[in-house]
């Protein structure tokens, strides 16, 4: 019989998500509700699980209070066959330090590794929302017998700059990577497409080791991954791209196969929303060959009274609509919409309550927000910067978690 290698997944979780200000202001970005019921890192970990990855360290830092609860509460693997998903706090194991960037998290992690002995890490982020077999991606690394296998796709080269940029050859050896350029190159055969890093990696035990020790005693270096790490690979001539688009999921459709968004800032992470609750979306949540799995609230089913209605909407357990009007919107559970008021293109986070009269229009509401009879969001936004209220370049106004929404 063929001895499976041992792997270790290490999930990046402390990023800060200044962009997705005000719902990072208390909380991780991997720990931001998505889609009504998940958050951000329910992705990641249901893709490793359905993958049969099951040895799992998340790595986390800002703000982790409700993201280690989140984990723990919901991520428990039956521990039978050494199955596990261990949030792993900053530890300051190396001098009284946070963690500096990605790559430090995991050198100052490296005791996991040493004790763990894997052949292969797999180390991925946490806040993009996709489906993917990663052991398709692994069976490219091992072929490849290289020391670091990067997962990219193709992205418009207007958003680029955002991204680790990828030139590859035919072969997929990376010829070059740069960590968010200012002006991305495009393609050869597409020049308004950049092909960019997923930020998603596997690397070879021995070679990642290697490359964190040398990032270590580098006084110039970031300490990050995309910055550091795979650079430092691609000088060696060590590291390939895996294309997002040889990715098969089971179930997938015409449409949602190698959906991949990264819901970094608050248009997009709206825009993501908005195809959710569309007729035909892009990213099909009701896969259920590959489920994504999270923590279910315990609720009655949503009610509607008093002519109360929702089109085009997801709709979770524990709301009630008393005659409010609800198009195009994401309700997380036990959100209350009153009689007359209408919302719409928005999302409500849980325990949401929207009064009489009152009209929200392009919003996203974190949990607990109250908008008080008559009073409205996403009318006119001199109004509502005035009230306090942030209102982002695409026009969508966020309010942040237990704000009541003043009337002036
Ligand atoms: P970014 O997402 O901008 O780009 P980064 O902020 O380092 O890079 O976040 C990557 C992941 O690491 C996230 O899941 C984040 O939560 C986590 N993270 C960040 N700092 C951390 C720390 N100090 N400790 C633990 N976890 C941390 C990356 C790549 C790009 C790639 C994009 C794709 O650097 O090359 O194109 O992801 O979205």
């Amino acid at each position: 019989m063929v001895e499976r290698p041992e792997i270790l997944s290490i999930v990046l979780a402390g990023g800060e998500g200044k962009r997705l200000m005000p719902l990072t202001a208390d909380r991780a970005k991997p720990a931001v509700p998505f889609g009504g019921t998940f958050r951000l890192i329910d992705f990641v970990l249901s893709n490793l699980a359905n993958s049969n990855l099951r040895q799992i360290a998340v790595l986390t830092q800002y703000k982790s209070h409700s993201l280690d609860r989140h984990i723990s509460k919901t991520w428990r693997f039956s521990t039978m066959l050494g199955n596990y998903v261990a949030p792993v706090p900053a530890q300051q194991r190396l001098g009284p330090r946070w963690y500096q960037g990605s790559a430090d998290a995991i050198y100052q992690s490296l005791n996991l590794i040493i004790d763990a002995k894997p052949d292969y890490i797999v180390v991925f982020g946490a806040d993009n929302i996709y489906r993917m077999d990663i052991d398709q991606m692994l069976d490219a690394h091992i072929d490849s017998g290289l020391g670091a296998t990067v997962a990219g796709i193709r992205v418009p080269r207007s958003e680029a700059s955002a991204f680790g940029i990828i030139d590859a050859a035919v072969d997929h050896r990376i010829k070059s990577f740069l960590e968010k350029p200012a002006d991305p190159p495009g393609l050869p055969d597409s020049p308004d497409e950049s092909f960019a890093s997923m930020g998603n990696y596997i690397f070879s035990s021995a070679a990642l080791l290697e490359a964190l020790r040398a990032d270590a005693s580098d006084p110039t270096a970031r300490h990050d991954m995309g910055g550091d790490i795979i650079p430092w690979f691609t000088e060696q001539g060590e590291s390939q791209v895996y294309d997002f688009k040889d990715n098969r999921v089971p179930g997938a459709t015409e449409k949602d196969i190698n959906y991949w968004r990264d819901v970094g800032t608050i248009d997009a992470f709206h825009e993501a929303h908005m195809d959710l609750v569309s007729v035909e979306p892009e990213f099909n949540l009701y896969n259920k060959d590959w489920p994504i799995y999270t923590d279910q609230v315990q609720a009655p089913g949503a009610k509607f009274v008093m002519r109360g209605r929702a089109e085009d909407s997801i709709v979770t357990a524990g709301c009630i609509i008393s005659g409010g009007e609800v198009d195009r919107t994401v309700l997380s559970p036990n959100v209350r919409v009153e009689k007359w008021a209408q919302v719409s293109d928005s999302v409500l986070m849980d325990n949401v309550s929207i009064g009489r009269d009152a009209v929200v229009r392009r919003a996203i509401l974190d949990k607990n927000v109250i908008v008080p009879d008559g009073v409205q969001i996403g009318v006119d936004h001199e109004h509502d910067r005035a009230r306090g209220l942030s209102v982002s370049d695409g026009g969508i106004v966020t309010v942040g978690k237990g704000v009541t929404v003043p009337r002036d």
